[in-house]
């Protein structure tokens, strides 16, 4: 019957690796584990992994050669909006389906793109969760907001800020950096307002270096972050910063694996073929991968052979589907109609301590829509 592939696209090499190839693998497993209705049907399914590098302009160069594949029917990806963005819109003008395992900021879906889903909750929903935590659980009265200047990043300072003026927390900056090494320049005028909370708006790998700079140059308050923030690696790199003065805490779209009773046998399954625990994303990239096969069966099925990406986009868009992190469906835009948000503290100050990190608090919320 022929050759069907699904793609995925995450940041496979550099700083922020670790999540990438998490979703990778999430998807791989997904794949050697529920392909089995296409191979019986005759298919030889295949992953095809492109690695993103966590860059716009790779992503786009790998999502042309991606649509110039003609048996690449769905994809799993991105890791970073920013990347996302982008790259799907070779993604719709070629009709390619991907559903994104981790990509949070509302402009992902609210295009309304046919060929665009996400698995997990936005970033309109999660930064005011944060604030929220900050201003009731934290009693903050001011914050210092820093972001990286991506779409992620910069969408969530700008929801986060909203917020907080919304409830009276005096924001006394608001910064945008892409430094990675040396954060004198930022940390100096920090020290001086001395917020009770300094929220940062991007990926662990910069956040990381920040915090422990920050720490060490006297900082006592708390840090706050979002999902950028959910990986074993933030220890590594900023280490007991996150666990001295006022500690640290982030918000999550994907929460430990752990946490969904459903996942039981895939963390089992996930530790015992990598080596390793799986990182935030890999059980939401293991559910892409899901959505994906059980949509293309569905339209090679209706389609009495090998199915056109167009129909693999629509049954995507129609799907229900079992998933361990939820039951999937999506909505007119490509988003779940309910998505899961947690409230992470961070016990951790060594990359294998991560899993003693403390789930404070979970909730559902509806998704804002376009
Ligand atoms: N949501 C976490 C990864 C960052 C992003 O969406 O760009």
């Amino acid at each position: 019957m022929g050759t069907i592939k699904i793609a995925t696209q995450s940041p496979l090499s550099g700083g922020q690796s670790l999540l990438g190839v998490a979703i990778k693998q999430g998807a791989e497993l997904a794949l050697e584990q529920l392909a089995g209705d296409l191979v019986a049907m005759g298919y030889d399914v295949q992953l095809a992994p492109y690695d993103d590098q966590a860059t716009p302009d790779v992503g786009v160069a790998n999502a042309k050669n991606i649509v110039a594949d003609t048996d690449i029917l769905c994809g799993v990806g991105h890791l970073n909006s920013g990347v996302m963005i982008p790259s799907s819109e070779e993604y719709h003008t070629a009709n390619l389906a991907f559903v994104s395992p981790a990509n949070t900021n509302p402009v992902v879906t609210t295009r309304g793109y046919l060929e665009v889903n996400r698995v997990v909750g936005r970033d309109d929903v999660q930064a005011p969760a944060a604030e929220e935590y900050a201003f009731t659980t934290l009693g903050a009265k001011s914050v210092y907001i820093i972001h990286d200047k991506t779409a992620y990043g910069q969408g969530v300072a700008e929801f986060f800020r909203a917020a907080a003026e919304e409830d009276g927390i005096q924001v006394m900056g608001f910064e945008g950096t892409e430094e990675t090494a040396n954060f004198d320049a930022i940390v100096t005028p920090l020290i001086a307002a001395n917020p009770d909370v300094v929220f940062f708006a991007g990926i662990y790998n910069q956040a990381g270096v920040f915090f422990k700079q920050a720490r060490d140059a006297g900082y006592e308050g708390t840090f706050l972050g979002t999902d950028g923030m959910d990986s074993s690696d933030l220890a590594d790199i900023a280490g007991d910063a996150l666990t001295t003065g006022g500690g640290m805490a982030y918000t999550t779209v994907a929460g430990p694996a752990g946490a969904y009773p459903k996942a039981a046998t895939f963390v089992a399954d996930y530790t015992a073929k990598f080596g390793g625990a799986p990182e935030a994303y890999a059980a939401q990239a293991y559910d892409s991968m899901g959505v994906c096969l059980t949509a293309i069966k569905a339209a090679a099925e209706a389609a009495g052979g090998k199915p056109t990406r167009l129909q693999v986009a629509e049954a995507v868009r129609a799907v229900s589907y079992e998933g361990l992190t939820s039951t999937i469906t999506f909505d007119e835009i490509g988003d779940l109609p309910l998505a899961k948000y947690f409230i992470i503290k961070v016990n951790a100050s060594t990359k294998d301590a991560w899993g003693t990190n403390e789930i404070i608090d979970s909730f559902d919320l509806a998704s804002p829509g376009k």
